[in-house]
């Protein structure tokens, strides 16, 4: 049987952030880190929980990322959109510093959107559309990545896995909440399953010759296949535009161009949407929020699920059982802290 160790939220916070101060980052950086990291692990997203530790701490070694940095939030005084630049630190500290003037524009506004530039980004996006959805408003969330996923019809790496998610804030209950790659599965899955010795199922991933593949260290080499075809292909494309282009930062391509690599974590930018439901449906008849429960009710009566309920139930029994690790995973901990 697998030794296991159970920690507290607070216990596993508290070596995550040991481990990145070590390391040399600033406390504002490290905390960030620290609170994305062991929220993926409270509630079961292991693709992005302290298996992406290894990876950062890679990134801060090759001098891709700057440990020091200190966000800093550009003059825009009154428009909708709300500028952010990383100055080469992790995405994470940035957003935190740009949220609070995100929920205010929007709130004044009805729709605003924060810009990230000069960012190292490899967690997931539903920490920060629980943030927007925190303050009551529609969230929109989107990045790119590097060059590994091939566009429908190709067969060479191009498009990054470009997460998107969307979160909708609810009265009384976790918000409606999706995140996802626009890849079939995220690039952390592929190489969990190559770390666990499985094979991937199929339709994930072609190898370098453009063949289905369905052998971990064959699609890491080839490419990783958009969800949803053509349509999944469109919206990573779109990503590449929105979170790319239109904000002046690089996308995926470009990105793979910059580090040379894929096993360090991705430079680029971010865009974060919020929009008030209150304003855009001002006016008009019913309330936005009771009829969004409607159609909740709806979806749920049909027996499907909202998506995050596995998220927000993993969420759950961490906070009154803890986080359970492995005894490999403990003595990985305690490798980073010591080195
Ligand atoms: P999944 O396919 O595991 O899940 C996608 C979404 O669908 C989740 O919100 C999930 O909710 C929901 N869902 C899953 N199954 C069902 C179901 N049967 N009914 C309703 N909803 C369902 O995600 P991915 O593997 O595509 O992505 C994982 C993470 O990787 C994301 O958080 C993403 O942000 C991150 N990522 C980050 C990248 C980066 O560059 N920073 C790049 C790519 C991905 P639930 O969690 O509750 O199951
Ligand atoms: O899981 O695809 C991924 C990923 C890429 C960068 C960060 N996460």
């Amino acid at each position: 049987m697998t030794q296991t160790c159970t920690l507290t939220i607070a216990a596993l916070y508290e070596r995550v952030e040991a481990i990145f101060l070590k390391a040399g980052l600033n406390a504002f950086q490290a905390g960030a880190l620290a609170r994305v990291i062991v929220a993926g692990e409270r509630d079961a997203c292991k693709s992005h929980g302290i298996y992406r530790i290894e990876g950062a701490l890679r990134t801060v070694r090759a001098g891709k990322v700057k440990p020091d940095a200190v966000p800093e939030l550009l003059p825009t005084e009154g428009s909708a959109i709300v500028k952010v630049n990383a100055r080469g630190g992790f995405a994470n500290a940035a957003f935190e510093v740009g949220v609070p003037v995100l929920a205010e524009r929007a709130g004044k506004l009805g729709l605003a959107a924060l810009v990230i530039n000069d960012c190292t980004h490899f967690s997931a996006l539903w920490p920060e559309v629980e943030a927007v959805t925190g303050e009551g408003l529609a969230g929109l969330v989107m990045c790119p990545s590097y060059a590994t996923v091939a566009p429908t019809g190709g067969n060479k790496p191009l498009l990054g896995t470009n997460p998107f998610a969307f979160g909708w804030p609810r009265e009384n209950q976790p918000p409606y909440v999706f995140d996802f790659a626009t890849s079939v599965a995220a690039r952390g899955e592929i190489e969990l399953h190559r770390r666990a010795g499985k094979q991937l199922p199929e339709g994930w991933a072609i190898d370098a010759n453009g063949n289905p593949t369905t052998d971990p260290e064959a699609a890491l080499a080839g490419a990783m296949l958009p969800f949803g075809g053509h349509k999944g292909s469109a919206i990573g494309t779109m990503i590449e535009l929105l979170a790319g282009i239109m904000i002046g930062d690089l996308t995926s391509p470009e990105v793979l161009d910059y580090l040379g690599t894929t096993t360090l974590a991705p430079f680029h930018g971010e865009l974060i949407i919020a929009m008030s439901p209150e304003a855009f449906s001002a006016g008009r008849p019913g309330n936005a929020f009771a009829r969004a429960e409607v159609l909740f009710d709806a979806i749920v009566d049909q027996g499907a699920r909202l998506p995050s309920q596995r998220r927000f139930l993993a969420r759950a029994k961490s906070e009154t059982d803890g986080i359970t690790l492995t005894a490999t995973e403990m003595e990985q901990l305690d490798r980073f802290l010591a080195h």
